[in-house]
């Protein structure tokens, strides 16, 4: 490991975490309307997959804001995006859940539990098939590890066997629904097991994931298979902001913040020579100023107009295939 890469993890993190505090409060203002799904205490899992995967496709749930910026998408088409403006990354008409851009290999946010994961072993299958052996990634949650899309998913990558690496967040809860309610298992590696190679991590340790998550983008790449990741994690907030998360003990939230991802950077970077209070002290302010900047932009840019009514809605491409 090394510092350029603990300093990215720190940035990405810090901007993950503050951009999200900023967005619940604009939500609440009423400048952020529809769903928002925050993924404030997983920022280890979403920063550490997409440094530790690199170049590839990725496909994603609709918690994913976190995954969006790290990937490289700018702060205030990301903010402008939630707005639901003309100068967000979906010109306005994705929002919180359709964080999308094609030019980062960015393929969603999807709001329909588990149904991007077809989609990842479609586009492995399609590279394959086109003779490019660039692996896919495609993140979901616990709950989604329970529907038809998850097994069907990782039973085609494997009879296909296409380089599709599949990262489970578990965070123990499908909205209110704990995991145990849902499953017969709590860890869930145990279901890919027979398919694929498994590894479970501490989604709380950003070094942890960056590590597996290499790993397993060597392995898919080079064996030309699936493999699954199972990364142990917490969400903070309840499930999305028209949730009031009471489900869960002051305790148990508390428990789990005492393993706060940030803070354990910050102590084993710093422990490592890898981070030193300075850095961390520029970010912290610099962060605030950019999340402070897309606010700004997202305010003041227009809304869609009428003329995007129907544009990007139908694929041109596809227009000619079937004419
Ligand atoms: C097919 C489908 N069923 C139900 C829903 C409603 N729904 C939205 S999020 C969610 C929970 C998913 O939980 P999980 O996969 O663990 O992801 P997390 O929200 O914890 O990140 C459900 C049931 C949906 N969007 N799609
Ligand atoms: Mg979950």
């Amino acid at each position: 490991m090394n510092k350029s890469y603990a300093e990215q993890f720190y940035y990405l993190m810090k901007l993950g975490r503050v951009f999200e505090l900023r967005a619940k409060e604009e939500y609440m203002k009423g400048n952020i309307g529809g769903f928002l799904h925050l993924a404030i205490g997983e920022e280890a899992v979403h920063v550490g997959a997409v440094l530790g995967f690199g170049k590839g496709d990725i496909f994603v749930h609709y918690r994913e804001h976190v995954y969006a910026l790290a990937r490289g998408m700018e702060p205030k088409n990301v903010m402008a995006e939630l707005f639901g403006k003309v100068t967000g990354v979906s010109k306005g008409k994705g929002g919180s859940m359709h964080l999308y851009d094609p030019k980062f290999n960015f393929y969603g946010g999807n709001a329909i539990v588990g149904a991007h994961l077809p989609h990842a072993v479609g586009t492995a299958y399609a590279r394959k098939y086109l003779g490019d052996t660039t692996g896919v990634l495609a993140a979901f949650g616990d709950g989604a590890t329970n529907s038809g899309n998850f097994f069907e998913a990782i039973n085609l990558a494997a009879t296909w066997k296409v380089p599709v690496l599949f990262l489970c967040e578990n965070n123990y809860y499908a909205i209110g629904t704990r995991i145990d309610r849902a499953s017969p298992f709590t860890d869930l590696y145990i279901k890919a097991k027979e398919y694929m190679p498994v590894k479970q991590v501490d989604g709380m340790d950003v070094f942890a994931v960056f590590e597996a998550v290499r790993e397993a983008k060597e392995y898919i790449e080079t064996e030309g298979k699936p493999y699954f990741i199972e990364a142990l994690t917490y969400r903070y907030e309840p499930h999305s902001m028209s949730d009031t998360g009471d489900y869960r003990s002051p305790r148990e939230l508390k428990i789990a913040k005492e393993r706060d991802p940030i803070e354990h950077l910050k102590r084993v970077g710093i422990e490592r020579g890898l981070l030193t209070e300075e850095y961390i002290n520029f970010v912290d302010n610099k962060v605030e100023q950019i999340v402070e900047e897309a606010v700004r932009f997202a305010l003041e840019s227009p809304e869609p107009g009428e003329e995007e009514l129907y544009n990007d809605v139908f694929c041109e491409v596809c227009t000619d295939v079937i004419s």
